[in-house]
């Protein structure tokens, strides 16, 4: 059989961890429309009769802003090291840019083989795509693209043949019934960091994290899960929190459905918000807040 590790790289929202998540059946990487969603390096892992293909999720290739940035680019860099296979994700309704291109080639001259997933394509007009995709060719990228798109589940077969075609003979990495290698109590703040996303605007949802201070199931069966959402200012608590705390009750109900529906059980959540200056910025709370190099 086959099987081997495939780093998953490309520009932020191209659409990576959507893609995993339809491949590997589960949820195991929070999805946004907003530009650096995935913070860490997220393991999932495919398990088929042909082999094992274990994707390594990364966060999405963004210009260096802050110090949070910085370390999500090194733990890009590090996660595309010593794998099998690069598999690029590129947007197609966006079009492929120079930096796409760049990014390839950079991968490619380190002679990984490569795939190209070109997806998004339930959004783009079909005409358009055997043009993007001969841009690859022309730019002297040998890899094999696949037009796909997670959304609509449309030619994930053949990128998944391809992919094992990639990668070398091999004796599985992870039992069969491993998805990821997060905890269910990483999941629960990523969770909760996905409907901030999707709720809050601009530099807000950025600026969070989440802290889980306890996660744990009672006799009842009932995940008792307190959790802190931290934020980088003043103001952005008071947006968080809303008028007479409705802001923050309309999110964590959202989240906590979400756990629900992620563990299989009743949950009873509580959240505080809490604000930690510029954090983004000083590796000293970052580090605190659980993103550091040890992670990466
Ligand atoms: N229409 C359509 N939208 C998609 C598809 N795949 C992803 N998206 C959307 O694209 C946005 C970004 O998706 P993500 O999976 O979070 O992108 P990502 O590459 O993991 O982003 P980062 O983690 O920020 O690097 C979300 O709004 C998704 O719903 C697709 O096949 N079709
Ligand atoms: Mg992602």
């Amino acid at each position: 059989m086959k099987s081997g590790y495939v780093a998953v790289i490309g520009k932020a929202n191209a659409g990576k961890s959507t893609l995993l998540n339809v491949l590997v059946g589960e949820k195991v990487a929070i999805v946004s429309p907003k530009p650096q969603t995935t913070r860490d390096r997220i393991l999932a892992v495919l398990t088929r009769e042909e082999g094992q293909i274990v994707f390594v999720d990364t966060p999405g290739i963004y210009r260096k802003r802050n110090a949070l940035t910085e370390l999500m680019m090194r733990t890009t860099e590090t996660a595309a090291r010593d794998v099998d296979a690069v598999l690029f994700v590129a947007d197609g309704h966006e079009g492929l840019s120079e930096e796409d291109l760049a990014l390839m080639k950079k991968y490619c001259s380190l002679g990984i083989p490569a795939a190209v997933a070109f997806t998004k394509i339930d959004i783009m007009p079909k005409e358009r795509i055997p043009a993007e995709v001969a841009k690859i060719a022309e730019a002297g990228i040998g890899a094999d693209v696949y037009p796909v798109s997670a959304r609509r589940g449309k030619n994930l077969k053949a990128l998944l043949r391809g992919l094992f075609e990639l990668l070398p003979e091999g004796e599985k990495i992870f039992g069969e019934d491993v998805v990821s290698d997060r905890s269910e109590k990483f999941m629960v703040g990523e969770l909760m960091r996905e409907k901030i996303l999707l709720k809050f605007d601009k530099e807000i949802p950025h600026g969070v994290a989440v802290v889980v201070n306890r996660f744990r199931k009672n006799e009842n069966g009932v995940y008792e899960i307190d959790l802190d959402i931290v934020c980088e200012k003043k103001n952005h608590k008071a947006i968080l929190i809303g008028k007479q705390g409705q802001a923050l009750k309309e999110v964590a109900s959202f989240a906590r459905k979400d756990m629900e529906k992620f563990l299989g059980g009743k949950v009873f959540l509580t959240t505080y918000v809490k604000v930690r200056e510029d954090w983004r910025d000083k590796t000293g709370l970052m580090k605190e807040l659980g993103y550091s190099d040890d992670n990466a």
